[in-house]
Order: structure tokens, then C-alpha cells, then sequence
């Protein structure tokens, strides 16, 4: 194959991701060279209505002129130290981060599956030298169909078997129960004291954006209370105004112990993840127990403070909660011209339809909706066979959703 130096047509970019990249991705078959707010244009110019917001992390839209330019002032500064030195960003983003979401410290990392993991790390030190767990008895709880990311601890807590096969072993001290059960979980607290904490996304988003009842979370806040057991909320994809509200928590108006996120804590420009919690909990790790050579870097620092000021300084959880009921409102109006569309569920601009599988088909009739999406100008990927997600940047205008609700309905109609 000859040594390209550029992109310009579609094959190009797939055949050389085929010959020299890992085959972990099955991506839909296009090639995008350019990002503005909710659009997203391909290298032969066609632009689309991006309904995936890169699973939620673009939510103030592709390349907001903000963030970019307090990147792009960053950069010219100072990017990266270690941590084994201070600098003049990181105190900075650490008092904004517990000032926004009302916690006593913060711990910066940088995927979501690391603070996940950090989360986790905190949790069995507070079992151990807090909680008096027996060295080693530690166990977590965490819900059925969960994600919280690709490394061993992350997939040790799953029920998928794609993300567990051949992986093992295996993370042990798991315990792994019903989601949206609370007497499952009471049940589990209370017949073993070893129990440290319990993990959980306040909607589930990878397992098909999946709503648990009105008052499972404030179920899962008072049943951690009264067993002693740290309630970790995992709103990496749920956060930071996604579901309509500043976090999904805020429904039940339920404080988590440890708060973990990610994604568009950094307005999709670089990895940014941060664990909040107690003075209680956060004090358990002492210098040199935990960190990641670019956690809490300044060049994330200066980003991460003008993402979440773009949020709150327009109003994207509000508008987040108006153009998600527009939205739920078209597709119910859909399924009523269509048996294609089973349901439609979701909070603010997270949502997903349920569609029936065409006999023919098979698994395929999502992607293959989604094939036809993408020819109509809009990109979204299915989730588990038989649900397609739908998650615009959070700043999609009344007017936007309209119109690329109107291609969804022309696609689904079509089918
Ligand atoms: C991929 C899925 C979504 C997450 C929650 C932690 C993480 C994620 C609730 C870890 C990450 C990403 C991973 C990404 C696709 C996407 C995803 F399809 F994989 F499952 F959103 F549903 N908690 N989700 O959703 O964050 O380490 O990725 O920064 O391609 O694997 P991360």
C-alpha cells in the first residue's frame, strides 16, 4: 500500500485504518474532517446532524469558540508539568469543579474509565481505614448491564459478554445485581458487611438508555446511608446537563458520595475525568498512592473551567430538558405511522427508540437504519441490536431538531 500524507476520499481513510489499525471498532462508513456545533462534515463536503455528540462528550457542540480559545491561549502557555510540581491551573480547577458541584475535593484524571477506576480505588482505601473492612474483604456492588469503560476493572463489573470474553481474569471483590432493584440491593447490604460501595449510572446509557424508576436513586441514596455503603454515581455520559438537568442525580435531588465524570467535562477537546468527594473519603490516599502522569494537567485545567462555564452561561441543561421533550414528542408521533418504532426513552437530549426488528434482518435493522440516517445526513450508531441512540449537542436549536427529526421520520417512513 503507498505511504498516504493525506485524506481526501472516504476509501482512503478506511483502507489505511484496515491495513495499520486495531480491528476494535466497526465504525459506520463515514469519513468526518471537520466539526461546528451540532454539524459534522465529510471529506467530500456533505454535512450532518451529529445525533451522537461522540457518545456525549461534544455537548456544547464541535469546537465551540470558548473552549477552543481557551485551549488554544493554554497551549501557548503551558501544558503539562507532572504533578510533581504545582502550577498555576490545577488549584484553580479543582476549587471550580468543587464549587460547581458542591463537594469538599476533587481528584482530576483523564478517560472516564480511569476515574471510574480512581472512584473504586478510593472507595476500598475508605473501607479499610474508615469503614475497619478486613484487609483484602473489600466488595463493590454494581448494577447489571453497566459501562464504565474498557480496562480489567472496568469490564471485571460487566454482564457483556463481548467485553468480557477472553479477558480473564477477572477483578475479584465484585458483586454484580439487578439494575433499578432496590430490594436486590437492600437484600446484598444487608446479609454482608463487606460491603464498601455501590456503583451505578443514574440512566444507563450503554445498555440502551435505560431510566430506572421515580425514586430508585433516592432508593439507592438512603439504602447506602443506612448500610454505611458509599453511593458511587457514575455520570460520565449522564452529566453535566445531558439528561436535562445539571446531573441525572438532580431528579431525586440525591448527593452521591463520589461523583465520578467525564466526557464533555472538556467540551470534546482533550481526555478530562474527575472523581468528587468528602475531605472523608478523598484523604484516604496519601501523596504517592494514586495520579496519572497527565492528570490534572493545566493545559485540561484551563479547558475543563471554560466547558462547564459554557454550559451554565447557556443555559445547556435547560435547553437540554425543552428540545428533549420536542424530540420524544416527534418520535411518539412517529410511532404512530410506523411499527418500526417501538418506543422512545430518555431524559433531556439522551434518548433512544426501540425499534422492531425487521425478520430479514434481523440485528442488522438498526445499523441498517442508521446506514440510511447517514445517506439522509444524520449520524447516530445503534446500541445493543435493537436500540438506536439519540444524543445532539446539547446547543441543537428548537429549529435544528426539527429538521433533523424530520429526517429521521423521512428515513424510518422510507424503511
Ligand atoms: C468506546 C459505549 C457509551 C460511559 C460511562 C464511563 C465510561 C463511559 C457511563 C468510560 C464510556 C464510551 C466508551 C466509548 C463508547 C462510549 C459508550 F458505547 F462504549 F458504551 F457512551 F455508551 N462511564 N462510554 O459511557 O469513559 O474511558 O471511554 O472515557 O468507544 O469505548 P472513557
Amino acid at each position: 500500500m503507498e505511504t498516504l500524507t493525506s485524506i481526501t476520499t472516504p476509501t482512503q481513510a478506511m483502507d489505511l485504518e484496515w491495513e495499520y489499525g486495531a480491528h476494535n471498532y466497526h465504525p459506520i462508513p463515514v469519513v468526518l474532517t471537520r466539526g461546528e456545533g451540532v454539524f459534522l462534515w465529510d471529506v467530500e463536503g456533505k454535512r450532518y446532524f451529529d445525533f451522537l455528540s461522540a457518545y456525549s462528550a461534544v455537548s456544547q457542540g464541535h469546537c465551540h469558540p470558548r473552549i477552543i480559545n481557551a485551549m488554544t491561549e493554554q497551549a501557548q502557555r503551558l501544558t503539562l508539568t507532572s504533578r510533581a510540581f504545582y502550577n498555576d491551573k490545577t488549584g484553580l480547577c479543582e476549587q471550580y469543579l468543587c464549587e460547581y458541584f458542591g463537594y469538599d475535593k476533587a481528584l482530576l484524571m483523564n478517560s472516564g474509565a480511569e476515574g471510574g477506576e480512581t472512584a473504586l480505588k478510593l472507595t476500598r482505601k475508605w473501607a479499610y481505614l474508615v469503614k475497619g473492612i478486613p484487609q483484602n474483604e473489600a466488595k463493590v456492588v454494581f448494577a447489571a448491564g453497566n459501562f464504565w469503560g474498557r480496562t480489567l476493572a472496568a469490564i471485571s463489573s460487566s454482564t457483556d459478554p463481548s467485553s468480557t470474553n477472553d479477558f480473564g481474569p477477572l477483578l475479584p471483590g465484585y458483586i454484580v445485581i439487578p439494575y433499578n432493584d432496590l430490594a436486590a440491593l437492600e437484600e446484598t447490604f444487608a446479609k454482608d458487611p463487606n460491603i464498601a460501595g455501590f456503583m451505578v449510572e443514574p440512566i444507563q446509557g450503554e445498555a440502551g438508555v435505560v431510566v430506572p424508576d421515580e425514586g430508585y436513586i433516592q432508593g439507592v441514596r438512603d439504602l447506602c446511608s443506612r448500610y454505611n455503603v458509599l453511593f458511587i454515581a457514575d455520570e460520565v455520559q449522564t452529566g453535566i446537563g445531558r439528561t436535562g438537568k445539571q446531573l441525572a442525580c438532580d431528579y431525586e435531588n440525591v448527593k452521591p458520595d463520589l461523583l465520578v465524570l467525564g466526557k464533555a467535562l472538556s467540551g470534546g477537546t482533550l481526555p478530562v475525568s474527575a472523581v468528587l468527594t468528602s475531605d472523608e473519603v478523598m484523604l484516604t490516599i496519601k501523596p504517592g498512592e494514586h495520579g496519572s502522569t497527565y492528570g490534572g494537567n493545566p493545559l485540561a485545567c484551563a479547558v475543563t473551567m471554560e466547558a462547564l462555564q459554557v454550559v451554565q452561561d447557556e443555559k445547556l441543561a435547560d435547553n437540554a430538558m425543552a428540545i428533549g421533550e420536542v424530540f420524544r414528542a416527534r418520535m411518539r408521533a412517529i410511532s404512530q405511522k410506523t411499527d418500526l418504532v417501538k418506543l422512545v426513552r430518555g431524559r433531556g437530549l439522551l434518548n433512544a427508540i426501540v425499534i422492531t426488528e425487521r425478520p430479514e434482518l434481523g440485528e442488522q435493522t438498526a445499523w441498517e437504519i442508521c446506514l440510511k440516517l447517514m445517506k439522509n445526513g444524520l449520524l447516530t450508531k445503534p446500541t445493543h441490536g435493537d436500540k438506536i441512540r439519540f444524543a445532539p449537542p446539547l446547543v441543537i436549536t428548537e429549529e435544528q431538531m426539527h429538521e433533523a427529526c424530520d429526517i429521521i421520520e423521512k428515513t424510518l417512513l422510507a424503511f
